[in-house]
């Protein structure tokens, strides 16, 4: 597989997102982890705690359990709705989707610095034609990303506070994880880590 391939559908924004927002989102952010606080997910089957703590906003959350990966209405742990997806992340769906439909799912995961996600893809989602758009927050992180299959090669980027990516096309169903999160690189979040928001569509709209 050649770099294009790798770069197909894939695209960086970096500081997409300047200080004064960023710093705006963090606080919006306490509220809605008051609402809706980050809890530990496990692993399918083996029940293994995955590193990082998650929650969500939106009407349909992503949850990993002993039973499996699925979309849930409802917090694991409070059974309440997930709060609403925030209005900024609601505009930079707009501003970079470039699809018909909002999206549904904002994943909200925070990792401290120890924390890390191995390669995946996100795959549980009923329509891939919606890209993924994710935004990073507070500390900086080595984020690999591979191809279509688990064992090809991959490349690797630095993600700092205020990036987008956007992942479509080929891209969205490429492997893709967090190595390391480089603790103390940003001053965003006062205790520090990392927070990352993914937009995820998860219903296909009605006529595509
Ligand atoms: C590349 N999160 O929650 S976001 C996830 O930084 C996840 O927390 C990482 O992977 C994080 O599933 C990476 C960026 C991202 C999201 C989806 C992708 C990259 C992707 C889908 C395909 C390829
Ligand atoms: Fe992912």
């Amino acid at each position: 597989m050649t770099e294009t391939d790798l770069a197909e559908g894939f695209r960086y924004l970096p500081g997409y997102l300047g200080p004064e927002a960023q710093a705006a989102l963090v606080a919006e952010l306490r509220a809605l982890l008051a609402e809706a606080p980050l809890y530990r997910p496990t692993m399918p089957k083996s029940g293994r705690p995955f590193s990082v703590r998650m929650t969500n906003a939106g009407s349909h959350g992503w949850l990993s359990d002993r039973q499996g990966y699925r979309y849930a209405p409802r917090h694991p742990q409070t059974g309440r709705p997930w709060p609403a997806i925030p209005a900024v992340m609601e505009r930079i769906w707009a501003e970079v989707a470039d699809y018909p439909a909002g999206p549904e799912c904002c994943l909200i995961n925070f990792y401290a610095p120890e924390a890390r996600m191995g390669l995946h893809r996100d795959q549980d989602e009923e329509t891939f034609e919606a890209p993924v758009v994710s935004l990073s927050l507070g500390d900086s992180a080595v984020f690999r990303l591979g191809g279509p299959t688990r064992h090809g090669p991959t490349r690797s980027l630095k993600l700092h506070s205020g990036d987008v990516m956007i992942l479509s096309g080929p891209a969205r169903l490429a492997y893709h994880g967090i190595d390391r999160v480089l603790g103390g690189s940003s001053r965003l979040l006062p205790d520090g880590g990392r927070i990352n928001l993914t937009l995820r569509r998860v219903t296909r709209p009605a006529g595509e």
